[in-house]
Protein backbone atom coordinates (compact mmCIF):
# COMPACT_ATOMS: atom_id res chain seq x y z
CA UNK A 1 0.00 0.00 0.00
CA UNK A 2 1.33 3.81 -0.82
CA UNK A 3 1.88 4.90 2.76
CA UNK A 4 1.86 8.60 1.42
CA UNK A 5 -1.79 8.47 0.50
CA UNK A 6 -2.22 6.65 3.49
CA UNK A 7 -0.11 9.00 5.94
CA UNK A 8 -3.56 10.17 7.25
CA UNK A 9 -5.36 7.22 7.13
CA UNK A 10 -3.74 3.95 9.49
CA UNK A 11 -4.53 0.54 9.77
CA UNK A 12 -5.77 -2.54 12.37
CA UNK A 13 -4.33 -5.51 12.02
CA UNK A 14 -4.66 -8.85 13.11
CA UNK A 15 -1.30 -11.13 12.85
CA UNK A 16 -0.52 -14.61 12.16
CA UNK A 17 -4.53 -15.91 13.57
CA UNK A 18 -3.95 -19.59 13.90
CA UNK A 19 -7.28 -21.35 12.88
CA UNK A 20 -6.83 -25.71 12.04
CA UNK A 21 -8.74 -25.98 8.90
CA UNK A 22 -8.75 -28.60 5.81
CA UNK A 23 -7.61 -26.92 2.93
CA UNK A 24 -5.29 -28.02 0.05
CA UNK A 25 -5.23 -29.58 -3.11
CA UNK A 26 -3.97 -32.96 -1.35
CA UNK A 27 -6.84 -35.27 -0.45
CA UNK A 28 -4.96 -36.01 2.80
CA UNK A 29 -5.08 -32.24 3.57
CA UNK A 30 -8.99 -32.51 2.87
CA UNK A 31 -8.79 -35.08 5.84
CA UNK A 32 -6.56 -34.37 8.63
CA UNK A 33 -7.02 -30.81 9.30
CA UNK A 34 -3.62 -28.67 9.71
CA UNK A 35 -2.70 -25.09 10.55
CA UNK A 36 -3.52 -21.94 8.91
CA UNK A 37 -1.82 -18.41 10.26
CA UNK A 38 -4.52 -15.35 8.97
CA UNK A 39 -3.36 -11.89 8.92
CA UNK A 40 -5.53 -9.16 8.02
CA UNK A 41 -4.46 -5.44 7.54
CA UNK A 42 -7.42 -2.61 7.30
CA UNK A 43 -6.96 0.43 6.28
CA UNK A 44 -9.26 3.16 7.74
CA UNK A 45 -9.59 6.65 9.22
CA UNK A 46 -8.20 5.86 12.58
CA UNK A 47 -8.17 9.32 13.39
CA UNK A 48 -11.83 9.63 13.32
CA UNK A 49 -12.35 6.26 16.14
CA UNK A 50 -9.48 8.14 17.91
CA UNK A 51 -10.76 11.71 18.31
CA UNK A 52 -14.31 9.49 19.46
CA UNK A 53 -12.46 6.96 21.66
CA UNK A 54 -15.65 4.73 20.32
CA UNK A 55 -15.57 1.14 18.83
CA UNK A 56 -18.28 2.26 16.46
CA UNK A 57 -15.96 4.47 14.55
CA UNK A 58 -13.61 2.02 13.22
CA UNK A 59 -13.34 -2.38 12.64
CA UNK A 60 -13.23 -4.27 15.36
CA UNK A 61 -10.40 -6.78 15.62
CA UNK A 62 -12.37 -9.27 17.50
CA UNK A 63 -15.12 -9.07 15.12
CA UNK A 64 -12.58 -9.66 12.40
CA UNK A 65 -11.13 -12.63 13.86
CA UNK A 66 -14.45 -14.04 14.50
CA UNK A 67 -15.44 -14.11 11.02
CA UNK A 68 -11.69 -14.98 9.61
CA UNK A 69 -12.37 -18.19 12.48
CA UNK A 70 -16.10 -19.42 11.14
CA UNK A 71 -14.84 -18.90 7.36
CA UNK A 72 -11.79 -20.59 7.61
CA UNK A 73 -13.27 -23.32 9.57
CA UNK A 74 -16.51 -23.40 7.85
CA UNK A 75 -14.88 -24.06 3.99
CA UNK A 76 -12.34 -26.26 2.21
CA UNK A 77 -10.61 -24.76 -0.34
CA UNK A 78 -8.00 -26.09 -3.19
CA UNK A 79 -5.96 -22.84 -3.11
CA UNK A 80 -4.61 -20.40 -0.13
CA UNK A 81 -5.24 -18.05 -2.95
CA UNK A 82 -9.21 -18.97 -2.36
CA UNK A 83 -9.07 -18.24 1.05
CA UNK A 84 -7.24 -15.52 0.55
CA UNK A 85 -9.49 -13.64 -1.83
CA UNK A 86 -12.52 -14.45 -0.47
CA UNK A 87 -11.84 -13.60 3.23
CA UNK A 88 -10.79 -10.09 2.00
CA UNK A 89 -14.29 -9.82 -0.26
CA UNK A 90 -15.81 -11.35 2.99
CA UNK A 91 -14.30 -8.59 5.45
CA UNK A 92 -15.05 -5.40 2.69
CA UNK A 93 -18.40 -6.54 2.59
CA UNK A 94 -19.11 -6.86 6.90
CA UNK A 95 -17.13 -3.72 7.00
CA UNK A 96 -18.18 -0.61 5.66
CA UNK A 97 -15.70 1.51 7.51
CA UNK A 98 -12.77 -1.02 5.88
CA UNK A 99 -11.24 1.26 2.77
CA UNK A 100 -9.02 -1.16 1.68
CA UNK A 101 -7.90 -4.85 2.83
CA UNK A 102 -4.83 -7.08 2.40
CA UNK A 103 -5.20 -11.00 3.54
CA UNK A 104 -2.21 -12.93 3.87
CA UNK A 105 -2.60 -16.75 4.26
CA UNK A 106 0.10 -18.88 5.99
CA UNK A 107 0.05 -22.73 5.50
CA UNK A 108 3.72 -23.43 7.48
CA UNK A 109 3.06 -27.09 7.38
CA UNK A 110 2.11 -27.83 3.68
CA UNK A 111 2.81 -31.16 3.15
CA UNK A 112 6.01 -31.17 1.31
CA UNK A 113 9.92 -31.84 2.04
CA UNK A 114 12.25 -29.80 2.22
CA UNK A 115 12.63 -26.97 5.00
CA UNK A 116 10.72 -23.73 4.74
CA UNK A 117 8.95 -21.63 7.50
CA UNK A 118 5.64 -21.50 5.65
CA UNK A 119 3.92 -20.92 2.05
CA UNK A 120 1.59 -18.16 1.79
CA UNK A 121 -0.77 -16.37 -0.42
CA UNK A 122 -1.96 -12.34 -0.49
CA UNK A 123 -5.08 -10.78 -1.62
CA UNK A 124 -4.83 -7.05 -1.65
CA UNK A 125 -8.34 -5.01 -2.50
CA UNK A 126 -9.04 -1.56 -2.35
CA UNK A 127 -12.24 0.60 -2.95
CA UNK A 128 -12.30 2.63 -5.53
CA UNK A 129 -14.38 6.24 -6.50
CA UNK A 130 -15.76 4.52 -9.94
CA UNK A 131 -18.28 6.68 -12.42
CA UNK A 132 -20.02 4.92 -15.00
CA UNK A 133 -21.98 6.04 -17.62
CA UNK A 134 -25.47 5.31 -18.94
CA UNK A 135 -26.77 5.62 -22.40
CA UNK A 136 -29.99 4.32 -24.03
CA UNK A 137 -32.08 5.43 -27.19
CA UNK A 138 -34.15 2.50 -27.45
CA UNK A 139 -37.57 0.81 -25.73
CA UNK A 140 -38.20 1.82 -21.80
CA UNK A 141 -34.88 3.68 -21.34
CA UNK A 142 -35.99 4.48 -17.93
CA UNK A 143 -36.63 0.35 -17.08
CA UNK A 144 -32.85 -0.51 -18.06
CA UNK A 145 -31.16 2.28 -16.35
CA UNK A 146 -33.54 0.83 -13.40
CA UNK A 147 -32.81 -2.66 -13.96
CA UNK A 148 -28.72 -1.66 -14.12
CA UNK A 149 -29.07 0.17 -10.53
CA UNK A 150 -31.04 -2.75 -9.18
CA UNK A 151 -28.27 -4.80 -10.25
CA UNK A 152 -25.18 -2.34 -8.57
CA UNK A 153 -27.45 -2.53 -5.32
CA UNK A 154 -27.45 -5.76 -4.81
CA UNK A 155 -23.81 -6.70 -5.69
CA UNK A 156 -21.85 -5.75 -2.31
CA UNK A 157 -19.06 -4.71 -3.89
CA UNK A 158 -20.48 -1.43 -4.70
CA UNK A 159 -21.57 0.78 -1.90
CA UNK A 160 -22.80 4.10 -1.35
CA UNK A 161 -24.19 4.48 -4.94
CA UNK A 162 -25.75 7.45 -6.70
CA UNK A 163 -27.31 8.44 -9.66
CA UNK A 164 -27.38 11.71 -11.35
CA UNK A 165 -30.47 12.94 -12.78
CA UNK A 166 -31.08 11.25 -15.84
CA UNK A 167 -31.52 13.44 -18.69
CA UNK A 168 -32.46 13.24 -22.43
CA UNK A 169 -29.62 14.03 -25.07
CA UNK A 170 -29.30 14.71 -28.60
CA UNK A 171 -26.85 11.60 -30.79
CA UNK A 172 -23.78 12.15 -30.29
CA UNK A 173 -21.35 10.99 -33.06
CA UNK A 174 -23.19 11.34 -35.91
CA UNK A 175 -24.65 7.41 -36.40
CA UNK A 176 -27.67 7.19 -33.70
CA UNK A 177 -30.79 9.01 -34.84
CA UNK A 178 -32.77 8.95 -31.95
CA UNK A 179 -32.49 10.93 -28.34
CA UNK A 180 -31.08 9.33 -26.18
CA UNK A 181 -31.20 8.67 -21.67
CA UNK A 182 -28.28 9.61 -19.99
CA UNK A 183 -27.34 9.45 -16.56
CA UNK A 184 -23.95 9.11 -14.31
CA UNK A 185 -23.42 6.51 -11.69
CA UNK A 186 -20.90 7.00 -8.61
CA UNK A 187 -20.06 4.51 -6.55
CA UNK A 188 -17.32 2.75 -4.14
CA UNK A 189 -16.24 -0.41 -5.76
CA UNK A 190 -13.93 -3.26 -4.93
CA UNK A 191 -14.10 -5.09 -7.62
CA UNK A 192 -10.78 -5.50 -9.93
CA UNK A 193 -10.95 -3.19 -13.35
CA UNK A 194 -11.32 -6.40 -15.26
CA UNK A 195 -14.31 -7.93 -13.39
CA UNK A 196 -15.91 -4.52 -13.37
CA UNK A 197 -15.70 -4.57 -17.43
CA UNK A 198 -17.03 -7.99 -16.78
CA UNK A 199 -20.02 -7.09 -14.44
CA UNK A 200 -21.07 -4.22 -16.66
CA UNK A 201 -20.83 -6.34 -19.68
CA UNK A 202 -22.99 -8.42 -17.88
CA UNK A 203 -25.87 -6.24 -16.91
CA UNK A 204 -26.04 -4.72 -20.90
CA UNK A 205 -26.68 -8.14 -21.78
CA UNK A 206 -29.42 -9.19 -19.42
CA UNK A 207 -30.68 -6.01 -20.81
CA UNK A 208 -30.34 -6.91 -24.74
CA UNK A 209 -31.64 -10.47 -24.44
CA UNK A 210 -34.47 -8.86 -22.76
CA UNK A 211 -34.47 -6.11 -25.43
CA UNK A 212 -33.94 -8.38 -28.06
CA UNK A 213 -37.59 -10.18 -27.76
CA UNK A 214 -39.10 -6.66 -26.94
CA UNK A 215 -37.38 -4.20 -28.38
CA UNK A 216 -35.63 -5.47 -31.36
CA UNK A 217 -31.95 -3.95 -30.98
CA UNK A 218 -29.45 -3.45 -28.48
CA UNK A 219 -30.07 -0.25 -25.89
CA UNK A 220 -28.52 -0.18 -22.17
CA UNK A 221 -24.93 1.34 -22.83
CA UNK A 222 -22.55 1.31 -19.72
CA UNK A 223 -19.15 2.76 -20.29
CA UNK A 224 -16.70 3.26 -17.40
CA UNK A 225 -15.78 6.60 -16.97
CA UNK A 226 -13.18 7.00 -13.94
CA UNK A 227 -12.25 3.72 -11.77
CA UNK A 228 -10.31 6.01 -8.94
CA UNK A 229 -7.29 7.50 -10.49
CA UNK A 230 -6.18 4.51 -12.45
CA UNK A 231 -5.08 4.38 -15.67
CA UNK A 232 -5.29 1.47 -18.03
CA UNK A 233 -4.92 1.20 -21.73
CA UNK A 234 -5.42 -2.60 -22.10
CA UNK A 235 -6.86 -3.81 -25.39
CA UNK A 236 -10.62 -3.52 -25.42
CA UNK A 237 -10.19 -1.43 -21.86
CA UNK A 238 -9.38 2.52 -22.02
CA UNK A 239 -10.03 3.82 -18.63
CA UNK A 240 -10.46 6.83 -17.98
CA UNK A 241 -12.98 7.19 -20.78
CA UNK A 242 -10.87 8.21 -24.06
CA UNK A 243 -13.43 10.69 -25.40
CA UNK A 244 -15.38 11.84 -22.09
CA UNK A 245 -14.04 15.08 -22.84
CA UNK A 246 -16.08 15.80 -25.76
CA UNK A 247 -19.22 14.29 -24.51
CA UNK A 248 -21.31 16.88 -22.80
CA UNK A 249 -24.06 13.65 -22.28
CA UNK A 250 -21.78 12.42 -19.76
CA UNK A 251 -20.12 15.32 -18.41
CA UNK A 252 -23.05 17.20 -17.48
CA UNK A 253 -24.55 14.42 -15.31
CA UNK A 254 -20.90 13.95 -13.93
CA UNK A 255 -20.57 17.28 -12.83
CA UNK A 256 -23.45 17.36 -11.15
CA UNK A 257 -22.23 14.25 -8.86
CA UNK A 258 -18.80 14.84 -8.66
CA UNK A 259 -17.37 18.53 -9.99
CA UNK A 260 -14.10 18.41 -8.09
CA UNK A 261 -13.19 14.99 -9.64
CA UNK A 262 -9.71 15.23 -11.14
CA UNK A 263 -8.95 13.71 -14.41
CA UNK A 264 -6.01 11.27 -13.40
CA UNK A 265 -4.04 12.03 -16.91
CA UNK A 266 -5.31 15.62 -17.62
CA UNK A 267 -4.99 16.56 -14.01
CA UNK A 268 -8.61 18.71 -14.82
CA UNK A 269 -11.49 18.79 -12.79
CA UNK A 270 -14.89 17.41 -14.12
CA UNK A 271 -16.19 20.95 -13.82
CA UNK A 272 -13.55 22.24 -15.78
CA UNK A 273 -13.69 19.97 -18.40
CA UNK A 274 -17.32 21.03 -19.17
CA UNK A 275 -16.92 24.36 -18.86
CA UNK A 276 -13.99 24.03 -21.76
CA UNK A 277 -16.27 21.97 -23.91
CA UNK A 278 -19.02 24.31 -23.70
CA UNK A 279 -16.62 26.99 -25.28
CA UNK A 280 -15.72 25.03 -27.34
CA UNK A 281 -19.01 24.47 -28.63
CA UNK A 282 -19.74 28.26 -28.73
CA UNK A 283 -16.83 28.70 -31.11
N1 LIG B 1 -23.74 6.90 -26.90
C1 LIG B 1 -23.11 6.58 -27.99
C2 LIG B 1 -23.12 7.39 -29.20
N2 LIG B 1 -23.83 8.62 -29.04
N3 LIG B 1 -25.17 10.12 -27.84
C3 LIG B 1 -25.79 10.44 -26.72
N4 LIG B 1 -26.46 11.61 -26.66
N5 LIG B 1 -25.80 9.63 -25.62
C4 LIG B 1 -25.12 8.44 -25.64
O1 LIG B 1 -25.15 7.70 -24.62
C5 LIG B 1 -24.44 8.07 -26.82
C6 LIG B 1 -24.48 8.94 -27.92
C7 LIG B 1 -22.33 5.34 -28.06
O2 LIG B 1 -22.24 4.71 -26.90
MG1 LIG C 1 -20.76 4.33 -25.11
MG1 LIG D 1 -19.96 0.92 -24.32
Amino acid sequence: MDLTANANRGTVTLKDFEVVACHGVNPEEKKNPQRFLISVEIFEDIFKAASGDDLEDTVSYSAVKKIVKSFVEGNCFDLIETLAVRLARLILDEFPLAEAISVEVKKPDAPMSGKFDYVSAKAELARRKIYLSLGANLGDEGEYFDFAIAKFKENPAFTNLRESARIVTEPYGGVADRKFLNSVVEADCYMPLRELLDFVHKVENMCGRTREVRWGNRTLDIDILFYGDVVCGDGDLAVPHADMCNRSFVLEPLCELAPNFVHPLTHKRVRDMLAELRERERA
